[in-house]
């Protein structure tokens, strides 16, 4: 299809933190470099973004940090904006959804759909913190993890298994507001029926998407789909966010996932008056860029709520990317194992072009990719350094010492087939870039920029100029094969200007300079062109376009990442309290009597089998015997115990605990471990050996 305009989003980031080098590679770069291609090519694009202002993360990040959840994201919206604008993210618009107009859009959005009957209005128990006044979402509620025995694993997942719970699974679970007692309490609440959207997710994403979207895409939507859709409630309790527009829903707002989405409307509002061009024409191109983690918001989520409110387009494609991780450990921000963006660009000033190109040329297109700070440093330095700037550089003194610094002609009498293939490489090289960047391939499109200066050098070292030179006085006729090189050297280099703008706009633009053309050279009409810079005309002085990185930035990198875990502070917030001494141990719970501890059934337990998980990197899946049956449970020991060592040890298990799947494994039961003083999980065991299926008591 023709398209007349084209609509890029970028998720909205939570403004409850500084941005990493995680979101740009996952996210907001290659979201960049579509942008600025599209630009190039003259498009008309509207490239829109902005903070995502509430949901949980927010109000948690302000209990966390003593502050109002409005402090939270007037001071995370703009760090994060300015390190966007400081990394050359171009957004036509970074909003924000507390501005007044995406409450207006979003609440408007809900009542369209509330007045067609669309919401199924339904009353369920939840829980309620007494002291507070307010129902828990699940993040707002903790107890001990039933697989590993955190105490501190969170209603809905388990931080230190990597669980995902429900509050019920959570054995004494308790607000994490007050110490009050959990209790359950009725609340209405507006479900949107995605079941009832399953036919038209079937038939435009798994009849029509199957060679469109990426694989990581169309397979996450489709297992979404195979399983099946359930009613899902788009209002929440709270008192933070956009308030539901109803006169029975006093404390209740949207839920977030319900108005983030909308706000790239309302981004595109605030963008422009002809914001419903962009979004109701069919001749509109919709691309949205999201991490793996957003996927099933922006597939099968939103484009249900856009169908049920009808007049809007729908995303053309939705090239998530999967995860960066970090020297070798996924991104996790509350362990502050992470490369902040702010932090990079005052280490490294004015290279931010190199993150850009070792992000983009790393990328997580199609399975999670590992960032290490080596790599960072090789990238630079043997490609960027020794190959694209070493040949611009050379072509640059080149011709200011063999050409009196001004373009030389090319005399096409004396032209060879080296010379001819050089030139077809150029034009190959477009075509390449174009296919790529048109099927999201930002990694394989940027390879081919690289290459086609590393086949410069090649000309160049089969061309040999400084040894023609030394030919000249007996033989003045070889300065045309010198002017010829040097003449398709810098048409070359003209051209990699325009090859690697997308990617690396600084470097484009000092290329522009040395050159002295205007940036409209950069147009994407005049990639594959030999005849960009005028003959004779003189060109400025060549400057180093990158510069090395030294062994100690790199030593003294890991060293930051290593202190930070060590400290574990939260490096981003200067005014964070420090968390007051965690007691040597936790507070012994409330007291029970025995009648509670007598609902227990504890059994010893021998540990027959043992295996990893596949997928789960904290999960062993074990046999275990006791005596009357055999057992399978799923435990979050895997990162302290190899499977190997564990069999045959013995284990009290909690054997009447309800069964859960978890990884689709079917866990009867949970054994006990302590954390001893280092964090380490320990067995709890029967002190002397005991027939399997003793009664510990
Ligand atoms: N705020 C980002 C996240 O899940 C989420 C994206 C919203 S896009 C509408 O980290
Ligand atoms: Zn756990």
């Amino acid at each position: 299809m023709d398209y007349k305009r084209h609509l890029v989003t970028a998720a909205l980031p939570y403004a409850n933190g500084p941005v990493h080098i995680g979101h740009l590679a996952g996210c907001y770069l290659p979201a960049d470099i579509y942008v600025r291609y599209l630009r190039a090519q003259k498009k008309d694009v509207k490239f829109v973004c902005g903070s995502d202002e509430h949901g949980v993360p927010i109000t948690i990040r302000a209990m966390k940090e003593g502050i109002t959840p409005q402090q939270v994201v007037d001071k995370y919206h703009e760090l994060i904006k300015e390190s966007f604008a400081q990394m050359g993210i171009s957004f036509d618009i970074y909003s924000r959804t507390s501005h007044k107009i995406h409450h207006e859009t979003s609440q408007a959005f809900f009542t369209k759909l509330y007045n067609a009957g669309l919401f199924e209005e339904k009353e369920t128990e939840q829980y309620y913190d007494e002291e507070k006044k307010v129902f828990l979402a699940d993040r707002y509620i903790v107890g001990t993890c039933p697989v590993c025995g955190n105490e501190n694993a969170y209603g809905d997942q388990c931080e230190k298994c990597g669980s995902t719970l429900s509050p019920d699974q959570l054995i004494n679970p308790h607000s994490a507001l007050s110490n009050a007692p959990l209790v359950k309490k009725k609340t209405k609440h507006w479900y949107f029926p995605l079941d009832k959207y399953e036919p038209f997710l079937k038939e435009w994403i798994v009849d029509g998407k199957k060679d469109e979207w990426k694989a990581n895409v169309y397979g996450q939507c489709k297992s979404w789909l195979d399983n099946g859709l359930q009613p899902r409630a788009m209002t929440r309790d709270s008192n933070w966010g956009v308030p539901v527009p109803l006169p029975d829903a006093q404390g209740k707002v949207l839920y977030v996932w319900f108005d983030a989405p909308i706000g790239y409307i309302s981004a595109t509002k605030e963008l422009t008056n002809q914001w419903s061009d962009y979004w109701c024409q069919e001749d509109t191109k919709l691309v949205h860029f999201i991490g793996k983690d957003n996927i099933v918001f922006h597939c099968i989520i939103f484009p249900s709520m856009l169908k049920a409110h009808g007049g809007y387009v729908l995303p053309e494609n939705v090239p998530a990317n999967e995860f960066l991780n970090i020297e070798g450990e996924k991104v996790s921000t509350s362990r502050n194992w992470a490369v902040w963006v702010h932090e990079y660009i005052k280490d490294f000033p004015g290279q931010q072009d190199t993150l850009r190109y070792v992000l983009c040329a790393n990328a997580p297109e199609t399975k999670d990719n590992d960032f290490t700070w080596k790599d960072f440093q090789d990238r630079n330095n043997s490609e960027l350094v020794s190959i694209f700037g070493n040949f611009i550089n050379r072509a640059f003194v080149l011709m200011h010492k063999l050409c009196n610094g001004r373009m030389p002609p090319l005399h096409t009498e004396v032209m060879d087939d080296t010379d001819r293939q050089l030139l077809n490489a150029i034009g190959n090289t477009k075509a390449l870039i174009e296919g790529d960047l048109e099927s999201y391939k930002f990694r394989d499109a940027l390879y081919e920029v690289i290459d086609l200066s590393r086949k410069g050098n090649k000309y160049m070292q089969d061309k040999q100029p400084w040894i023609v030179a030394k030919t000249l006085e007996a033989q003045p006729e070889n300065q045309k094969l010198i002017d010829n090189c040097l003449h398709l050297c810098l048409q070359l280099t003209a051209n990699l200007a325009i090859f690697a703008a997308p990617f690396l706009p600084d470097t484009a633009k000092k290329m522009c300079y040395m050159m002295k053309v205007v940036d409209k050279m950069l147009d994407w009409e005049n990639a594959g062109r030999a005849d960009l810079l005028k003959v004779n005309y003189p060109l400025r002085a060549p400057e180093l376009l990158f510069q090395k990185i030294e062994d100690e930035q790199v030593a003294a990198q890991v060293e930051k990442l290593r202190n930070n875990l060590k400290q574990n502070t939260v490096a981003m917030t200067e005014n964070i309290t420090k968390a007051e001494e965690k007691p040597a141990q936790n507070p012994v719970k409330a007291e029970i009597v025995y009648d509670d501890f007598a609902k227990m059934d504890l059994r010893a337990g021998t540990i027959l089998s043992a295996e990893k998980v596949e997928k789960a990197d904290k999960l062993l899946k074990l046999e275990i015997d006791l005596g009357f049956e055999q057992r399978t449970v799923v435990s979050g020991i895997a990162q302290f115990f190899k499977p190997e060592e564990i069999v045959g040890k013995q284990v009290t298990v909690v054997a009447n605990l309800a069964p859960r799947k978890m990884r689709g494994i079917e866990s009867k039961g949970m054994i006990l471990m302590a954390e001893n003083a280092d964090g380490k999980l320990v067995f709890v065991s029967p002190v002397t050996e005991t027939t399997p299926g003793s009664e510990v008591r």
